[in-house]
């Protein structure tokens, strides 16, 4: 029996904007799977190194690619990670940047115990739009979207949409 063709779909952006949130739920309703890449990291323990002054194991970007790669052939997958140009351009239909507003995302990312450098730094990268720069630089932008992650009703517009496009793409591929 050949397998229905399903897209892969890359949600990324500053920690703390809520891909993990989005990630699972839309998971349960395309029935796609779900990988967060910090935990797969976890798991096969895929680091190289320690980072001293964020005091967190440094990602071996070449193993995550390796490790994912058959799968991701095969289609199907919500990769959830706050980076995006470590992985190859082929992988991905679409990709979604995940945005919050600064003062929201300082709440959210103390209550989750991030203090001092590691608080500002990652504040500043929202600020700045770090990931964003990085997605058009590492994809096509005709396939890069932002998405307000503010309030539970933006969490509910962005499954809406996100859920559309996955219905819609099986169509057009199947
Ligand atoms: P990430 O995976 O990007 O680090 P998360 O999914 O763990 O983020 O969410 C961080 C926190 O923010 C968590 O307590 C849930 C909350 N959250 C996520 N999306 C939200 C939204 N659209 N509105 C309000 N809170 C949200």
């Amino acid at each position: 029996m050949k397998m229905r063709k399903r897209p892969n779909i890359l949600l990324t952006g500053t920690p703390g904007v809520g891909k993990t949130t989005l990630g699972k739920e839309l998971a349960q309703q395309t029935g796609l799977s779900y990988i967060n890449i910090g935990d797969l990291a976890q798991e096969g323990q895929l680091y190289d190194g320690y980072d001293e002054e964020y005091q967190c194991p440094i990602l071996d970007e070449d193993r995550v690619v390796d490790e994912l790669d058959e799968k991701m052939v095969e289609g199907g997958v919500i990769v959830d990670y706050h980076g995006c140009d470590l992985f190859p351009e082929r992988w991905f239909h679409i990709v979604f940047v995940l945005r919050t507003d600064n003062t929201q995302l300082y709440t959210r990312l103390e209550s989750r115990g991030y203090t001092g450098k590691k608080l500002q730094d990652n504040v500043q990268c929202e600020i700045f739009q770090t990931i964003y720069e990085e997605a058009i630089e590492a994809y096509s932008e005709e396939i890069v979207h932002q998405l307000s992650s503010n309030t539970p009703e933006d969490l509910e517009h962005n499954l809406e949409q996100i859920v559309q496009w996955t219905e819609q793409w099986m169509k057009d591929h199947n």
